[in-house]
C-alpha cells in the first residue's frame, strides 16, 4: 500500500480497515456530481479530463502522506500487540480509510467522462483499493476499523493454555503438528488452536455488515463482488478462470490424496483414517492441512528417497535465522538484484520475541514505498521457513522493483504475482544448489526424482484446493448465501469438497473454524495464493528456459542467470501499471493463465501415483 493497496496486500489488513475521519468534511462525490449536473453554468463547472488528472495528482499526494503514517502504526501494532497500540492502529487505519472512501466515492464524478486510458485505470485503482471498504458514515468507518484491530489482536494473542497451566503459542504447536505422529496428541493442539477463534465470530459477523455496506456505496454488489473485480477482467470470468484452472489441477490432486490416505491408514489404522472417507484434518502436519510436506516421510516413496533434509542440512551448517535471511537474499542478488539496504537488517523482526506479543504470521513492509523494506517473522530453523523466507523477500524485492511508478500501480500485476515471486525463486533451491552454495555434499542422481517431486507436491499440490477454497467460503459470506447461522458448516463443506479434508471431532456453531486460519481475521484475500501457485510454475519454466537450462524443469535452478533475473526485473518494475496478462505474456510469452506448467512439473509423479492407486478405492 504504498498504494493504499499494496501494504494492504503483504501485510494483510494494513488496509483492511476503513473509514473516515469523522472531521473529515470534504463534499462527498454525490454532493459533487450533482452540483456539476445541476449547475446553470455548465461552460464553466463541466467536469474536464484535465480536472481528472488535477484530481488524481492530489489525491496520490494525499494518499502517500496518509500512507507512511498509517504504515508505522501498523508496523507498532503488528510488533508489540497491546490495548494502546491497538487504538492507535484503529485510528490510523480509520483515518486512512476514511480518506479512500471519500475519494474512492468522489473519483465517480469522471464515470461518464472521455479520459486516456491510463488516467482511467488510475481511478479504477482508486475505487477498488480497499479491502475492506467502509459507508461514508464517520461512526460506521470508525467501528469497522475497530473491528479490524480487535480481530487481527485476536489472532496475533492467541495461545492454547492447557489444563496444567502451560501455554502454547502458534509457533510451538506448529513444531509439534510437523513432527509429532501421535494422534491423540496432534489431536489436542488440533482443537486447542480453535478455541482462539471463538471469540471472533460476532466481531466477524459486524465486520461482514459493515463493510458490505461500504462496497454497496461503491457500486459493488458486496465485497466478494469487489474483490473479484480486482483481475482486469469482467468479475464472473475471473470466477470462471478459477475453475478452468483447479479444473486441470483436480485430477492430480485427487490422485495424491488417495495415495496419501492410504499411507495415513497405514500408520494410524483404517479405523482412524477410513479409507472412503474425508482425511482428517490433523494428520497432515500442518494446522490447516494446507501443506503437507511434513509428513513426507510417511509417504517417501521406497527406493527413490533423495536421502537429505533441508532442515537437518540447516542445522548441521549452523545456519540461524539471520544466515537463513542473507542466504535467501543472496539468490536474488545472484540473479543481478541490488542487495536489501542495510535498514532492513536494522528494522526487520527475525525471531519471536520471549516477552510481547507480535503478529508471528510473516509479512513483508515497505514503510515508505521507496525503500525502506523490511520483514516480520517469527523463523523457526526448517527448511519449510527457509522457503517462506524467500517468499518474503520476493515482496520486498517486487515493492522496491516498482517504487518509481505512481501510487496507483505500485502494486503487483495481480494480487497473484506478488505471491508468486518468492515462492519462483524457491523453486530454484534444487540439490544442485544446494550443493553449489556447500549445505549438500552430492546432488542425489535421477533415481531419486520421484521423492523430490513427492515432496514438492506434498506442499504445492496439496495447497491448490485451500488455497481456491478460503474465498470461496468468504465471496459466500459476503454475499449472504452463508449466514452467520451457518458460518462453520459451510467452511466444512467446502473443506470437505475441495480437499477431501474432515474435521477430526464434531464441530458446532459455537465454533468459528475459519478464524483460526490468519488471512480471515486479518482479511487477506486467499485467491492470490491460489494464483501464486499456478504462476510460479509458469515462472519457473519461462525462467529456466531464459538461463538456458538443459535439465528436467524440477532439477533446475536460476541461480546466477543474470538474464532470467533481467527479465524478471523487468516485469516487476512495471508494478500494475499494465493488465497483468500483459505482464504475464512479458515474461513466459502467454497472456493466460495456465496449470500446464505445474502438472508438466510433476508429470512423472503422476505415473507413479497412478500406478501406487491400482486397485484403491480413491474419492470422498
Ligand atoms: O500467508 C502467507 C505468507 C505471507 S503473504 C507467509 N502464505 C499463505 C499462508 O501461509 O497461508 C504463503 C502461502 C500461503
Ligand atoms: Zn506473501
Amino acid at each position: 500500500m504504498k498504494t493504499i493497496q499494496f501494504k494492504k496486500t503483504i501485510t494483510a489488513a494494513l488496509v483492511g480497515s476503513a473509514l473516515a475521519i469523522a472531521g473529515c468534511n470534504q463534499e462527498s462525490p454525490k454532493q459533487n456530481t450533482q452540483a456539476a449536473a445541476s449547475d446553470a453554468k455548465p461552460a464553466v463547472t463541466k467536469i474536464t479530463a484535465a480536472d481528472a488528472t488535477a484530481f488524481l495528482d492530489a489525491t496520490e499526494k494525499e494518499l502517500m502522506a496518509l500512507y507512511n503514517e498509517v504504515s508505522r502504526a501498523e508496523w507498532i501494532y503488528a510488533n508489540f500487540i497491546t490495548h494502546d497500540t491497538s487504538q492507535l492502529s484503529a485510528a490510523a487505519n480509520e483515518k486512512m480509510t476514511a480518506a479512500v472512501v471519500r475519494l474512492a466515492n468522489e473519483a465517480a464524478k469522471f464515470d461518464d467522462l472521455q479520459l486516456d486510458a491510463d488516467s482511467r485505470r488510475k481511478l479504477n485503482k482508486l475505487k477498488l483499493a480497499l479491502t475492506l471498504p467502509a459507508p461514508q458514515d464517520a461512526t460506521k468507518t470508525a467501528e469497522l476499523s475497530k473491528l479490524v484491530a480487535e480481530l487481527g489482536g485476536l489472532y496475533g494473542k492467541g495461545k492454547y493454555c492447557k489444563e496444567d497451566g502451560k501455554c502454547l503459542s502458534l509457533g510451538d504447536m506448529t513444531a509439534t503438528m510437523a513432527t509429532s505422529r501421535d494422534y491423540n496428541e496432534l489431536l489436542e493442539l488440533w482443537q486447542g488452536w480453535r478455541e482462539v477463534a471463538k471469540p471472533m465470530r460476532p466481531l466477524y459477523e459486524q465486520q461482514v455488515a459493515l463493510t458490505n455496506e461500504g462496497a454497496n456505496e461503491l457500486g459493488y454488489a458486496d465485497t466478494g463482488a469487489m474483490w473479484r473485480s480486482k483481475y482486469d477482467m469482467p468479475a464472473d470470468d475471473f470466477a470462471n478462470e478459477l475453475d478452468r484452472i483447479w479444473g486441470q489441477v483436480k485430477p492430480l490432486y485427487n490422485s495424491l490424496h488417495c495415495h496419501v490416505r492410504a499411507k495415513l491408514g497405514e500408520k494410524y489404522g483404517e479405523d482412524k483414517v477410513p479409507q472412503d472417507k474425508p482425511i482428517p484434518a490433523h494428520l497432515l502436519g500442518n494446522m490447516w492441512a494446507q501443506t503437507w510436506g511434513n509428513v513426507y516421510d510417511l509417504v517417501a516413496p521406497e527406493n527413490a528417497d533423495p536421502g537429505y533434509d533441508v532442515t537437518a542440512l540447516l542445522a548441521e551448517h549452523n545456519y540461524d535465522e539471520l544466515k537463513m535471511v542473507k542466504g535467501a537474499e543472496k539468490f536474488f542478488t545472484s540473479m543481478g538484484f541490488e542487495p536489501l539496504p542495510e535498514t532492513f537488517y536494522q528494522r526487520s523482526l527475525f525471531t519471536k520475541p520471549k516477552d510481547r506479543d507480535v503478529q508471528c504470521h510473516a509479512s513483508a513492509w515497505n514503510l515508505d514505498s521507496k525503500d525502506d523494506l523490511r520483514i516480520k517473522m517469527c523463523i523457526q530453523r526448517t527448511g519449510e521457513e527457509f522457503s517462506v523466507i524467500h517468499h518474503e523477500l520476493g515482496h520486498n524485492f517486487y515493492q522496491r522493483a516498482y517504487n518509481t511508478q505512481p501510487l496507483y500501480y505500485q502494486e503487483s500485476a495481480n494480487d497473484g504475482f506478488h505471491e508468486a515471486i518468492g515462492d519462483t525463486i524457491a523453486l530454484s533451491v534444487t540439490p544442485g544448489y544446494l550443493k553449489e552454495i556447500g549445505l549438500l555434499d552430492t546432488v542425489p542422481d535421477e533415481s531419486k526424482d520421484i521423492g523430490l517431486l513427492m515432496k514438492m507436491a506434498m506442499d504445492k499440490i496439496a495447497f491448490i484446493p485451500f488455497g481456491l477454497l478460503v474465498d470461496q467460503w468468504r465471496w459466500k459470506v459476503f454475499s449472504g448465501e452463508v449466514t452467520p447461522e451457518n458460518y462453520n458448516q459451510a467452511w466444512w463443506d467446502l473443506r470437505e469438497k475441495y480437499q477431501g479434508i474432515a474435521a477430526p471431532v464434531a464441530r458446532t456453531e459455537a465454533h468459528f473454524d475459519p478464524g483460526a486460519k490468519y488471512h480471515v481475521p486479518g482479511n487477506t484475500p486467499y485467491t492470490r495464493y491460489f494464483l501464486a501457485h499456478i504462476l510460479q510454475f509458469e515462472f519457473h519454466k519461462a525462467l529456466c528456459e531464459i538461463a538456458g537450462n538443459k535439465e528436467a524443469i524440477h532439477r533446475c535452478s536460476v541461480y546466477n542467470s543474470k538474464e532470467a533475473g533481467e527479465r524478471l526485473n523487468a516485469m516487476l518494475e512495471m508494478g500494475s501499471s499494465r493488465p497483468w496478462q500483459e505482464a504475464l505474456e512479458s515474461v513466459t510469452g502467454k497472456p493466460q493463465m495456465d496449470a500446464t506448467a505445474i502438472l508438466d512439473y510433476f508429470a512423472p509423479l503422476q505415473k507413479y501415483l497412478d500406478e501406487q492407486n491400482q486397485g484403491r478405492q480413491c474419492g470422498w
